[in-house]
């Protein structure tokens, strides 16, 4: 069979690895445990180990192929809590959706076939009756390799043990934080346990997803992304989605949601989980509206609870269910500016309105608690009545959808199941810190996900960056994941460029949040980078940077020479007037004088002054004098 040839060259230029980087491990407490950090290497000897989301797909010596899948991660320790069977699941069956379509052709239906059986896992559930989450183990005291491989992660640090065995004191948590945040200086398991374990984080990992490289969502944590990428009817094929998925990853996306409507929706979803690191979340009812050809009033019960188990058993981590839309607060909605902007959301409303009936999400909640906790996917409360404009941010209708998020959160807490809640959407920067406030005082501190919020309307284009910055306020005021929002956000569709630069974006508002809380090792990637900066390492500024391709053509616009990328000096500048350089000078200047640097400052002020005027007096230099 002919693989297509776009996709394989795309996907080899995504495996690319990243300049002057390679992947490596920190070794855990067996064999089978390792967690992947980037290696980037310095021009100055030293070496910066940085947290990795892009799986094996940016090292070369792994060989990858998307028809077969990753190989596994945990399939090892999921098979040894011997509290799983596998059984024949609806996986079968369901890989005909779709396959009616006439335009499809025999021989692209063939090979999809092909390529989805290959892919194909047979499903695990829970032993009858049991319970295989995180959350269960947590509670029972129980450290999960997943916990161990968190904790290692998180502190991103080979000598982690030895330093936290040196020193147990520094392993408690540290008061203080400006934001109520508790993070320890080392994140130990026990840790991490504790933190699943009182549900203020979660580590989506369903058993039938083994490839999946664990990872936690909650304050405590380092600020999370999440990327969605999904084809509609219209648009992109699957191998797209795959490689989507790859170059999210790539840029940082810690999590992806698959959104796909429209055609083959399960064999993309398969290819999609087979090969993905990182935790998958989906929103079922758009799966579930296809099922019924796209007429909200036939949805059932049963449609869905179907849906639900048929995704579980591909290995879907999380799921987005927008329970807390409630009949009684539909009516809420009718003064807003901009009414119901989820699609999920307004699915639901128009079921309950057209049956004036409560939602079957709601009503059915421990139903699908039961499903959640036979396959360990965690909930993602959706908010299918966040404000779809700053007018709209902070009504009633958006408060009394998250009080009941609380509600349920409690009922999947006496299920043992993972549980975080969705947050908007629009919201003015002085309504933010409230956001925060009210899912903290109603949602028992179960992790909060927040799609941007946008802080303005104005800028469609750019809502990347509209949303960033409520983005990090959020983060900084202790959201534990943000959606992000791409320049084509209420435009189109995202492209391959689109997604980086969303992912980027809130690349930077997850750091900035890092930072302000204080995450251990947050900064430390911003004082390597500086200290570059002031020494005039170019590459090195470039490789420990969010982008390092942009960064090295940006330079190479003004200073093309590879002799610029070692000198003192840049294109914003000119090589007389850099500050950086300056500062140097007056410190070297200080110390052959034995003179305090503010007095050197002013020595050395005038004779930059006397050089100044000496070379023209110009402020700025003609390019062609520097390169
Ligand atoms: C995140 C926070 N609030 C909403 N989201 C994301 O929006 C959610 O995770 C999913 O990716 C998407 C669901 O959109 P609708 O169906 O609510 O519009
Ligand atoms: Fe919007």
């Amino acid at each position: 069979m002919n693989a297509p040839d776009k996709f394989t060259s795309l996907l080899s230029l995504t495996r690319e690895p990243f300049p002057a980087s390679h992947k490596c491990v920190i070794p855990g407490s067996r064999p089978d445990l390792f967690v992947p950090v980037r290696d980037v290497q310095l021009t100055n000897g030293e070496t910066v180990s940085l947290y990795d989301t892009s799986g094996p797909y940016t090292d070369p010596k792994v060989e990858i192929d998307v028809r077969r899948g990753l190989p596994d991660v945990r399939g090892a320790w999921i098979a040894e809590r011997g509290d799983t069977e596998s059984y024949e699941g609806r996986v079968h069956h369901a890989l005909d959706d779709g396959a009616k379509n006439e335009d499809r052709d025999a021989q692209r239906l063939a090979e999809l076939r092909a390529g989805a059986s290959a892919l194909q896992r047979t499903p695990r559930r829970a032993k009858s009756g049991g319970n295989v989450t995180q959350m269960h183990y947590a509670r029972r005291g129980i450290v999960t390799p997943e916990m161990e491989y968190v904790a290692l992660r998180e502190n991103g640090k080979r000598e982690w043990m030895a330093e936290y065995l040196a020193n147990e004191e520094r392993a408690k948590r540290v008061a203080g934080n400006p934001m109520g945040a508790s993070i320890p200086r080392i994140i130990t398991p026990e840790f991490v346990r504790d933190e699943v374990a009182r549900g203020r984080a979660i580590i989506p990992a369903n058993i039938n997803h083994p490839e999946v490289e664990p990872m936690a969502i909650g304050r405590n944590f380092k600020v999370k992304i999440n990327a969605n990428i999904g084809n509609s009817a219209v648009t992109s094929s699957i191998e797209e989605e795959v490689e989507k998925l790859v170059w999210a990853i790539r840029w940082g996306a810690d999590n992806v949601m698959d959104l796909s409507t429209g055609k083959n929706i399960h064999t993309t979803r398969d290819w999609i989980v087979r090969n993905s690191p990182v935790p998958i979340g989906t929103v079922p009812i758009y799966q579930a509206l296809e099922k019924v050809g796209g007429v909200a009033e036939d949805l059932t019960w049963e449609i869905y609870r179907d849906t639900l188990i048929e995704q579980a058993e591909q290995g879907v981590d999380y799921f987005t269910i927008h329970a807390g839309l409630r009949l009684p607060f539909i009516h809420l909605t009718a003064n807003r500016m901009t009414g119901i902007v989820s699609r999920g959301g307004s699915i639901m409303a128009k079921w309950c309105i057209a049956h004036h009936k409560e939602s079957f999400l709601y009503t059915h909640f421990e139903d699908i608690c039961d499903i959640m906790k036979a396959y360990d996917v965690s909930f993602s409360l959706g908010d299918g009545l966040r404000p779809g404009s700053g007018a709209d941010a902070n009504d009633e209708a958006q408060f009394a959808e998250l009080r009941t998020l609380g509600e349920l959160t409690q009922i999947a807490w006496k299920h043992d199941v993972q549980t975080m809640i969705e947050g908007p959407g629009h919201v003015p920067m002085h309504m933010i810190q409230s956001n925060m406030d009210e899912q903290l005082r109603h949602c028992h501190e179960a992790p909060f996900y927040t799609l941007g919020p946008l802080t303005i309307d104005i800028a469609p284009g750019y809502d990347h960056i509209a949303s960033a910055i409520g983005a990090a306020m959020i983060g900084w005021a202790g959201t534990a994941m943000l959606c992000y929002v791409t320049p084509k956000e209420h435009l189109g569709l995202p492209d391959r460029d689109d997604v980086k630069q969303g992912i980027i974006a809130y690349k930077i508002a997850a750091h900035a949040a890092d930072v302000a809380k204080g995450h251990p090792g947050a900064r430390s990637r911003d004082d390597a980078l500086s200290k570059a900066r002031f020494e005039f390492r170019w590459q090195d500024q470039f490789n420990l940077g969010l982008d390092p391709d942009t960064a090295r053509e940006f330079h190479d616009e003004t200073l093309p020479k590879d002799s610029s990328k070692v000198a003192h000096f840049c294109s914003m500048c000119g090589p007389k007037f850099c500050s950086m350089k300056i500062t140097q000078e007056v410190r070297e200047y200080a110390a052959k004088k034995g003179v305090a640097e503010d007095q050197a400052m002013s020595e050395g002020m005038e004779e930059k002054s006397k050089e100044f005027m000496a070379g023209g007096g110009e402020m700025y230099i003609p390019i062609k004098a520097v390169s």
